[in-house]
């Protein structure tokens, strides 16, 4: 039978990689993030793939609650859940940082993380059955100068990560983290606030990892037979040794 894969963040970079893998891999696809014309643009080039499109802000219980209530009955067993939305916002010392900027980092990348899951469970608990990766960080485990905030979001996807192994596995849900370093995606876009040079500049001197490269480890992960849980992948450019140790040129 079909299994069914819900990516959070599909509008861009490793969630969209992640898409158009697990699509290849045979799965049918709930798609969401908030830009829903990039979601549609996704689903046109998975044109023989099964696709549902949510939109929502994972900061916001009540929308997410509700998108996942609408799903159609052919998307509603949930298989597979990557929680892969998230973002840092900003790089700066503790005292200079945005309050802001600290809310959106805590309420996307560790309570959306929640609420989605929270919403996405019953559909797995029900059925004895699931895998959930969630995609923390370097960062998470590695804190960094300026990194704080973003950091800290990173390190409790790694706790509720093991949490949720824990409290998931007598429902037979195997519950794992991918962890990567630098990803040319459009995340340095968002944490520089649409500064493209000061963005463009981090991935320069080096070979950063793709969304793609990250894609096929996550579409590896989820295709091992169900005895076998890959928990935990840190995944590195060969160029990076640290969370800011690279070898540029
Ligand atoms: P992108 O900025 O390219 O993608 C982020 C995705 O998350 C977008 O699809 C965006 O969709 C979605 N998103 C962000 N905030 C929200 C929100 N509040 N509600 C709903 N969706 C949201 O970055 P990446 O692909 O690089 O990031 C994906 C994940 O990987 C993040 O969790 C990030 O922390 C993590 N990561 C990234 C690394 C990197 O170097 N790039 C390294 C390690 C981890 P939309 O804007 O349409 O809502
Ligand atoms: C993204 C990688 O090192 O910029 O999580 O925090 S890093």
């Amino acid at each position: 039978m079909t299994k069914t894969a819900f990516i959070t963040g599909a509008s861009s970079g490793i969630g969209r990689a992640t898409a158009i893998a697990l699509g290849q891999a045979g799965f049918k696809l709930v798609l969401t993030g908030r830009r829903r014309e990039r979601l549609e643009e996704l689903a046109q080039e998975l044109s023989t793939v099964p696709t549902h499109l949510l939109t929502f802000d994972v900061r916001d219980r009540q929308a997410v609650e509700a998108a996942v209530q609408s799903l159609p009955a052919e998307f509603q067993d949930i298989d597979v859940l990557i929680n892969n939305a998230g973002n840092a916002h900003g790089l700066a010392p503790i005292q200079d940082g945005d309050p802001q900027d600290w809310d959106d980092m805590m309420d996307g990348n560790v309570k959306g993380l929640l609420y989605v899951s929270k919403a996405v469970l019953p559909s797995m608990t029900r059925r004895n059955v699931g895998h959930i990766i969630n995609i923390g960080s370097i960062a998470g485990h590695e804190t960094y100068a300026n990194g704080n905030v973003y950091c800290a979001s990173k390190a409790a996807v790694a706790a509720l990560t093991k949490g949720m192994r824990l409290d998931l596995l007598p429902h037979n849900i195997r519950v794992a983290e991918v962890n990567p370093g630098a990803v040319e995606t459009e995340f340095s876009q968002v944490r520089f606030k649409g500064d493209n040079a000061r963005a463009a500049s981090v991935y320069q001197g080096f070979e950063p990892l793709k969304a793609e490269d990250i894609a096929e480890l996550i579409q590896f992960m989820v295709t091992r037979p169900a005895h076998v849980n890959i928990a935990e992948v840190l995944i590195l450019p060969a160029a990076q040794a640290a969370a800011t140790v690279i070898k540029k040129s």
